[in-house]
């Protein structure tokens, strides 16, 4: 079984894309393990090609040259660091695996731990790969093929042939030192464009963690309808990013009357104990992977109630994403004049982040709903209200979540939730509401002001 976060039962990853691991162990000890975070996404933490044209772009770290553990966010000793000092505060690290392909075609030159290799001769030293161990070479253009997706270049990427027995057990070394040194999971990069018996089959060669039970697996499976290839042959081995849920949720936004039914089962979506769910991420933010107009940073007020809904609501796992502020797509992370990646600032307000890097993560109505999903989960949704700009639900008879897109929300709700007075999350206590004998409550909300209300059972009243 690889759905098992390890992270006590707490329900939240956040994506901190493109971080140094000196920067993501603080946030670990500073904020995230107070918050309930379960655990941290990180960008890949292996060797991989220097990108001079476009400058440093943030993709040059989807093309690997080893598996050495030396990346743009640094060092193996500052990555075990970094495993070891988030572990010690409750706080998982998964890590971004790329292990469908090495470096694109053309590529040649040094990677970032100083391995040589060339792409064109599938010359990898640093693993060592050689061409036998690659598919041979065709293009991937027809999406419609299954064994196209699987074995041609993905954007003229070398594609390893993870059905060779050396290059499994080259990947399955990989993240087995990766579990020793207390990572708990992998995200899979490209999973689409491997066979699922491959995945299978890495996963046989790998340990349990050391503190026992299978590493955590969470497969990148581009599937929005119309292709071939389903997320639900994926979910034999872990869970499956559910890329239709942010779709269904920017037309959710748009219209309130539809987020009853953002989780649609005949439209294909996968089943709510492998959904792995989010709003945007690395990709769909910036038009890659599929994207469109994905919500994002850049729309703070519709952001922030797509990501507290998806918090609140009863589906799936979910990860929220952290970025930097850019401009262009192809624009790598906030950077010194040497390339080094710039120390992540805090704010004074500690609900943002200096430095070019946006911490939406730390918004409130984001952080502050970690400990909402938390506490529910487990419970199902009920007491469902919508009208106009206006949703609120329940969580079993544990929490009740009310959000406003617009105007002044000031209505009395039934929440099924024991009577007496509970503090809202979002504003830390600042704001209270009472639940009567006959389990109601008045919801006030000020969309301008903080668009989100969240209470539960056991928290501060
Ligand atoms: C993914 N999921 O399946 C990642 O989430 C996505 O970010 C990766 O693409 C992709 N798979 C491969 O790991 C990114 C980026 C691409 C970029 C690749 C490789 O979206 O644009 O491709 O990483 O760095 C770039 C160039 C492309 C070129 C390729 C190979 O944009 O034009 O293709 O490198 O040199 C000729
Ligand atoms: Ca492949």
């Amino acid at each position: 079984d690889y759905t098992d976060p390890h992270c006590g039962g707490k329900q939240v990853i956040v994506h901190l894309f493109e971080w140094k691991w000196t920067d993501v162990a603080l946030e670990c000890e500073r904020f995230l393990s107070q918050k309930g975070f379960c655990g941290v996404q990180v960008s890949p933490a292996n060797e991989h090609v220097m990108v001079s044209s476009p400058p440093r772009p943030w993709w040059e770290r989807y093309q690997p040259v080893s598996y050495k553990l030396h990346s743009r966010s640094g060092t193996e000793a500052e990555f075990a660091n970094m495993v070891s000092r988030c572990k010690a505060v409750g706080v998982r690290i998964y890590v971004d695996i790329v292990i469908n392909h090495m470096a694109g075609k053309g590529r040649q030159g040094t990677g970032t731990g100083g391995s040589s290799f060339n792409a064109d001769n599938f010359d990898f030293p640093g693993v060592p790969f050689v061409r036998e161990h690659f598919n041979p070479y065709c293009r991937l253009t027809n999406y419609g093929d299954p064994t196209e997706v699987r074995n041609c270049y993905l954007v003229d990427l070398t594609d390893l042939n993870q059905g060779n027995e050396y290059v499994r057990n080259s990947i399955a070394g990989f993240l087995n030192t990766m579990i020793d040194l207390g990572v708990a999971g992998f995200r899979v990069d490209a999973a689409k464009h491997m066979w699922p018996r491959d995945i299978q089959g890495i996963q046989g060669k790998l340990k349990d963690l050391p503190e026992g039970g299978r590493p955590f697996f969470y497969q990148e499976v581009i599937d929005q309808g119309g292709e071939p290839i389903k997320t639900s042959e994926y979910t034999g081995s872990g869970y499956v990013t559910e890329f239709r849920f942010g779709i269904k949720m920017r037309e959710g936004i748009q219209d309130f009357g539809r987020l009853g039914q953002v989780v649609d089962y005949g439209w294909g979506m996968t089943d709510s104990a492998h959904a792995f769910v989010f709003i945007d991420n690395h990709d769909n933010q910036r038009g890659h992977g599929g994207g469109g107009d994905q919500l994002t940073y850049k729309k703070p007020h519709e952001y922030k109630l797509a990501v507290a809904f998806m918090l609140a609501f009863d589906y799936g796992f979910t990860r929220v994403m952290s970025s930097y502020s850019f401009s262009s797509s192809d624009q790598g992370p906030p950077h010194n004049g040497d390339n080094s990646i710039k120390d992540v600032t805090v704010n004074a307000d500690g609900k943002g982040c200096g430095n070019g890097w946006v911490c939406e993560h730390r918004w409130s109505s984001i952080a502050n709903m970690v400990a909402f999903r938390n506490a529910v989960a487990g419970t199902t949704k009920g007491h469902w209200f919508d009208q106009n700009d206006e949703v609120a639900f329940s969580r079993g008879n544990k929490g009740f979540f009310a959000m406003a897109k617009s105007g002044h929300m000031d209505r009395t709700l039934d929440t099924g939730l024991p009577a007496g007075q509970y503090c809202d999350l979002i504003t830390n206590c600042a704001k209270k509401i009472t639940v009567d004998s006959s389990g109601k409550a008045h919801i006030s909300i000020n969309s301008v002001d903080e668009p989100v209300v969240a209470f539960i059972v056991g928290g501060a009243r």
